[in-house]
């Protein structure tokens, strides 16, 4: 009986030709979803290989890092190097950019990336995931360096999440729509099983660190308060919330059902820019939910038109179901406002 599911190769072979691409797009995508595969591995064995411990190192961010972040950040370089698409790397656990090293043609993009976001999570077998982000390399320019990587999520030419939980998932949009695959490892590939991936305009959950209420801004407080009003209060409903602790994981569940995820700016991390990075983190995941019908604000605008200052630049990120999204932002503008008011 002929196995007649989409795997990811015969997709993305599909796109090629409807986008009419070079076929660049297929070969540069094997790279990275290789790398996905083999990260799937390393993690899974982790407990195994006793490969979830800590490192005695910190990464740009001042985190300690896992042995799985620096292996699974290791794992990307090598898949991604040699192919001849990329011109340079950028990574959550790098302070610079990567070169491709010289024995290595070089290609016309940009590969940003989180290795492993929420690796914090492993050692307790809760979800965590890569995240990547692709631009174009500016014309001419052979030798990147950061201020090349410093282009506003807007500018994104792919963008997607491998999920490494009860299943590997990977998630996915090249401008036209959302698709998620899961990776059959009976035959080694991705299988498309989510296709066209929507987040419904309404929704009854919320994602956020409740722990920092005394820190948020009013119009956050203000938004969960209400929803913590349940159906007597002004949204005439009961909410749930959901809070994992790994971004990839909450915004799976988002693209999955719908819902809203804040991590807010507030007045702990204001000084840093709130507290997720804005490249491989905030823009990615805005992307992938603007395409799925969402959408994704710092709390006054639109991630993915945030100019970035910085390789490691921290936001505020909000993003999900747009019914509650554009509340949230009317609720920033209305305290604003009054604010100027006083
Ligand atoms: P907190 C993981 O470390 C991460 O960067 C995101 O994946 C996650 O949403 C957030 O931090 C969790 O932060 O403060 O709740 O531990």
């Amino acid at each position: 009986m002929q196995d007649m599911r989409t795997t990811f190769t015969h997709f993305i072979i599909e796109e090629q030709r409807r986008v009419k691409g070079s076929g660049v797009f297929t070969s540069l995508l094997h790279e990275v979803i290789t790398a996905c595969k083999i990260i799937s591995s390393q993690v899974g064995r982790g407990a195994l290989v006793g490969t979830h411990g800590n490192l005695e190192t910190e990464n740009v961010q001042g985190e300690t890092q896992k042995i799985l972040d620096v292996i699974s950040n290791e794992v990307f370089l090598k898949e991604n190097q040699m192919s001849g698409n990329f011109a340079a790397m950028a990574s959550e656990e790098m302070e610079d950019v990567y070169q491709i090293p010289s024995q290595y043609p070089k290609g016309n993009y940009l590969l940003v990336f989180d290795p492993l976001d929420g690796s914090s999570n492993v050692g307790v077998n809760v979800s965590v995931g890569t995240i990547f982000s692709i631009l174009r390399c500016p014309e001419g320019v052979t030798e990147p360096t950061a201020e090349d990587f410093l282009q506003p999520g807007t500018q994104q030419v792919c963008a997607g999440y491998a999920l490494y939980g009860s299943s590997t998932t990977l998630v996915l949009t090249t401008g036209r729509g959302v698709n998620g695959f899961t990776l059959d490892r009976n035959i080694g590939s991705f299988v498309l099983t989510h296709p066209n991936m929507r987040v419904p305009e309404e929704t009854a959950e919320y994602a956020i660190n409740s722990s920092r209420t005394r820190f948020w801004e009013p119009a956050i407080k203000r938004y969960v308060d209400e929803v913590q009003q349940g159906a007597e209060g002004p949204n005439g409903k009961n909410y749930t919330l959901r809070w994992i602790a790994s971004m990839v994981a909450d915004v799976h569940r988002i693209l999955s059902r719908g819902g809203v995820f804040m991590y807010p700016m507030d007045s702990d991390n204001k000084d840093k820019g709130g507290k997720l990075r804005l490249l491989y983190e905030a823009n990615p995941m805005s992307f992938l939910i603007e395409q799925a019908g969402g959408m994704a604000i710092t709390g006054r605008q639109r991630i993915m038109e945030v100019q970035p200052t910085g390789l490691h630049q921290r936001i505020s990120v909000i993003l999900g179901s747009k019914n509650d999204i554009e509340k949230i932002l009317r609720y920033h503008q209305e305290a604003d406002e009054a604010a100027k008011a006083k």
